[in-house]
């Protein structure tokens, strides 16, 4: 083999870094050979079912979000999570309306906010809003629902505001049949993240900023599964007779 290779020194650096706190961990958990071939067999489990990013997104995308953006001054960043989905109705007159089917379940929910920057006011902010529906599933993976089902993308007017119409999301239990949930209830773990939206925000010069909205009084504020509640990201939802309303504003950083 005389093919030239170009190292890329984020990933040999990523490896040595693993394998030196490997053997730490190695030495203090002091794993037999059989605990090992069942890691090995339960790893292939979780690949071959497609629970990979279920999986990751769970244990391991807070670790990773805290670890960056901890003391960090504008929103803080959740969880992206494994259901976003790419290319959501572009919805064009305020309030924007989340697509739903003509007798969607739920409590109706009127979201206010507003999007802003560390440096001041922020007008056109583009806004992807996801959520699950009354059911606990997402459109486009686990609901029967058409695709992108409360799933849509606007801009925030002049001033940064907006508001959706939409339907109060409940808690989502993530799927517990496979190899993800066998290791949730290995652990002792329930499966539950409280009731969320996801938001993403982008705009120009600014840190693209992929978070998350949860409720107080959730029962599951405390223990989600996925770790991915921050006491900044939750609002109070208020009883409207008919609908339920929520707010909470967002700030961007600067690239
Ligand atoms: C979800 O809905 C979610 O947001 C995350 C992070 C993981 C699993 C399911
Ligand atoms: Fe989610």
């Amino acid at each position: 083999m005389t093919e030239k290779t170009v190292v890329n020194e984020r990933v040999l650096g990523a490896y040595e870094g693993f394998v030196k706190h490997l053997k730490n961990f190695l030495d203090e958990q002091q794993f037999n050979h059989e605990e090992y071939t069942k890691f090995v067999e339960w790893a292939d489990r979780l690949g071959r079912s497609g629970e990979i990013p279920l999986f990751l997104d769970v244990f391991v995308e807070t670790h990773v979000l805290e670890s960056k953006y901890k003391d960090s001054p504008g929103t803080e960043p959740s969880l992206l999570g494994p259901y976003y989905e790419e290319g959501a109705p572009v919805l064009e007159e305020s309030p924007f309306v989340m697509p739903q089917r003509e007798d969607e379940p739920g409590d109706k929910l009127t979201f206010r906010g507003n999007v802003s920057s560390i440096n001041g006011p922020l007008a056109k902010t583009k806004v992807e809003w996801w959520q699950d529906d009354a059911d606990g599933l997402y459109s486009n993976y686990d609901s029967t629902a058409p695709d992108f089902n409360l799933r849509g993308q606007f801009h925030t007017d002049e001033n940064g505001d907006f508001e959706v119409h939409s339907i109060v999301p409940i808690p989502y239990q993530i799927p517990t049949s496979g190899p993800t949930g066998e290791f949730t209830f290995a652990a002792g773990y329930h499966a539950y993240r409280p009731a969320h939206i996801h938001i993403k925000f982008e705009h120009e010069g600014h840190e693209t900023l992929i978070t998350q909205v949860f409720f107080e009084g959730d029962e599951w504020l405390e223990t989600d599964v996925a770790g991915g509640v921050r006491s900044s990201l939750l609002t109070k939802l208020e009883d409207h007779g008919d609908h339920k309303e929520a707010s909470l504003n967002f700030v961007m950083r600067t690239e």
